[in-house]
């Protein structure tokens, strides 16, 4: 099977990049959080890192207005010292062997967060692997459902975005990625 690392869906480029999302400089970047919003390991604990104090600040006021953050949900706040002005925070399914709605879990994430980005008008976004770390969503699953929930969206809900990336960290999971992107392209 081919590898793809670019499609057009209407007006909108959708393509796959190796690399650390932290560097990204789209309008916002997307956080594979936890439902708390303190932070974490994986991608979590890189851009809080990278993105310095202001991130956790905005983020414990988001918690002390609406709780804990559900899995499929999404916030956002300031990209802080980030290249990316936004940082869009979801919480994707902890994967618990798939008969309990982690793929709808896992797609609602996607959604919303492509949802949040065009409520404010962003013309980029990058996404990571959503769930496929520390919560052990299988990534050959995961990709399926991660591209579908994208190119759905972007094919059928009017946006402002122009440009959407997934930023995979390592060479295995842009593999699975570009597989299934493949594999989608060929059903457009
Ligand atoms: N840039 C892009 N992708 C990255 C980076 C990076 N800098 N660092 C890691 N990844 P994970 P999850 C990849 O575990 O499975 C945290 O502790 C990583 O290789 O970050 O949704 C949170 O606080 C993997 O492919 O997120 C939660 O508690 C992908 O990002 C929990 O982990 C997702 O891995 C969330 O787990």
């Amino acid at each position: 099977m081919g590898e793809v690392a670019e499609i057009i869906i209407g007006k909108v480029n959708l393509g796959l990049l190796e690399g650390d999302i932290t560097r990204q400089a789209t309008e916002a970047i997307v956080n594979a959080a936890n439902s708390s919003l303190m932070g974490g390991g994986g991608v979590d604990g890189a851009i809080h890192r990278a993105g310095g104090p202001a991130i956790l600040e905005e983020c414990r006021q988001i918690v002390s207005r609406i709780g804990r953050l559900d899995a499929g949900k999404a916030v956002i706040t300031t990209g802080g010292n980030l290249p990316a002005k936004h940082v869009i925070h979801t919480v994707g399914p902890v994967w618990r062997g798939g008969g309990r709605g982690e793929a709808e879990l896992l797609a609602s994430a996607y959604r919303e967060c492509l949802q949040l980005a065009s409520d404010y008008k962003l013309k980029s976004l990058s996404f990571p692997s959503i769930s496929t770390g520390v919560y052990s969503y299988p990534v050959a699953e995961a990709a399926k459902v991660a591209l579908s929930t994208v190119i759905a969206f972007l094919r059928d809900v009017p946006t402002s975005l122009k440009e959407v990336f997934f930023v995979l960290y390592d060479s295995g999971t842009y593999r699975a990625y570009s597989a299934m992107l493949a594999e989608s392209a060929g059903q457009m």
